[in-house]
């Protein structure tokens, strides 16, 4: 019943949004399908005024902030200590491939100099410099690619009501001055400068769908016009539904592919085809929090990695910058972490199939080639016994390939691992599987 209900949701959308016609991705869409799905693994920013107040990106409506309460808040942004090619720096030696800046989060504050709105980080602030500008040079200088993640629910703009799920409490709109088709033509005039003054955008990520689940975003005249504009530009949107037409890849937000944990609706029946990319993060929020107390170890993000790859996703880890335009130490050293361990064990994750074999906490699978990579996840066992393994194994042995590890294959397709006490890797332990 759910699926059939799923399914006339899904055709009702597509009627909404124009997109029953199907979407052909042109061939360099296609080769950046590819890249992306090699990439294996992002740094996401969120970034904006709200980091002034240190309670995260939701602050405006979840402290029911006012219109005018909020608009003090550029002001104060005025982050001296930003410096675009120390981050890109950073993130290329977390061992990242590509950039997720958030160009314009849900409070409508544009992160560059826009034209079609004066809300926005060169003419509102005391900064007077255009982040996205600076951000994505400096990404390009180091062999990053750079998307942008677009907000598509506004929490300022008058002609974006009548409201949606959020920011009902929210006080200085005007209901009486709802105009989606101007709110239509507004991102569409943003979109165009991002797609255009800043050379070449490897994707859009959109979210906010859900604030408005129902409502018709015109996906067909957006999605078209960055295709136009960029052809490569992987589209994405985190709508917590099943890919629409004119998508690239899909997301998954805080949640391995299927699993939906986080009761955002991507159930296992929703993992669609497309190159696949699960957001979470360092900290435990998105936004810069300053009393947050859920920091996660290097051991959580590896794991967040390791299991993406092992679902055949890439992973798009989240920092949260303070006001001042730092990362915070933490959060510098995790990425760092990272790359030093994919110094090592990059072969294991860079360009991997995933998904074949469902992975647990105790263990995920990658593959390349004939190489088969069996990630043990907890230290603690020593003795695997791991079902549904239909691939015919010739030799386990370390990732070094100095030591031999026994295994066998019994019968109803279980692969048993036995890991001596002398071997071992208190994150991941990386064997790796020679095929026959
Ligand atoms: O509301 C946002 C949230 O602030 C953040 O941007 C995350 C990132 O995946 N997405 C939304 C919630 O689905």
């Amino acid at each position: 019943m759910k699926k059939i209900l799923s399914l006339i949701a899904f055709v009702c959308l597509l009627q909404a949004s124009g997109l029953a016609q199907g979407y052909q991705p042109s061939a360099e869409n296609l080769e950046n399908r590819a890249w992306f799905e090699q990439a294996r693994f992002g740094v996401f920013i969120h970034w904006g005024v709200y980091s002034v107040m240190g309670d995260g990106e939701w602050v405006m409506n979840n402290q029911n902030m006012s219109l005018s309460e909020y608009g003090l808040l550029p002001k104060f942004f005025n982050p001296i200590d930003f410096n675009a090619k120390e981050w890109a720096r950073l993130f290329k030696a977390s061992g990242a491939k590509y950039v997720t800046f958030t160009s314009r989060h849900h409070d409508g504050f544009s992160m560059w100099d826009s034209k079609v709105s004066d809300y926005n980080i060169v003419k509102a602030t005391p900064f007077k410099r255009d982040i996205v500008k600076e951000l994505v040079e400096a990404c390009r200088a180091e062999g990053l690619k750079v998307m942008f993640y677009y907000s598509l629910l506004d929490w300022k703009r008058d002609d974006y009501l009548p409201f949606g799920r959020t920011g009902k409490g929210i006080a200085g709109r005007d209901e009486s001055k709802g105009d989606w088709n101007s709110y239509i033509q507004f991102m569409k005039a943003q979109l165009t400068e991002l797609l255009t003054n800043y050379g070449r955008i490897d994707g859009i990520w959109f979210d906010g769908h859900w604030d408005k689940k129902d409502e018709n975003w015109h996906y067909d005249e957006i999605y078209g016009l960055i295709h136009r504009l960029q052809p490569h530009c992987l589209v994405g949107n985190n709508h917590h539904i099943a890919p629409i037409p004119g998508e690239d890849f899909q997301m998954f937000e805080r949640d391995l592919p299927g699993q939906n944990t986080t009761g955002f609706g991507t159930s296992a029946e929703d993992v669609g085809q497309l190159p696949k990319e699960v957001c979470g993060t360092i900290a435990g929020s998105w936004g810069f929090d300053i009393k947050d107390r859920k920091q996660k170890s290097f051991k959580e993000v590896l794991l967040y990695l390791v299991k993406a790859a092992g679902h055949g996703s890439n992973l798009l880890l989240n920092v949260g910058p303070m006001p001042n335009g730092e990362i915070q130490d933490y959060q510098q050293e995790r990425l760092r972490q990272l790359g030093e361990w994919l110094k090592i064990y990059g072969e294991s994750i860079y360009g991997t199939e995933g998904g074949f074999v469902e992975p647990t906490d105790d263990y995920a699978f990658t593959k390349k080639g004939n190489t088969v990579y069996l990630h043990v996840l907890n230290g603690a066992k020593r003795r695997l016994e791991i079902p549904n393994i239909t691939f015919k194994i010739a030799n386990i042995t370390t990732f070094n390939g100095q030591s031999k590890i026994t295994y066998r294959q019994i019968e109803g397709d279980t692969l048993v691992v036995e890991i001596p006490e002398n071997i071992g890797d208190e994150n991941d332990l990386v064997l790796k599987l020679g095929l026959k």
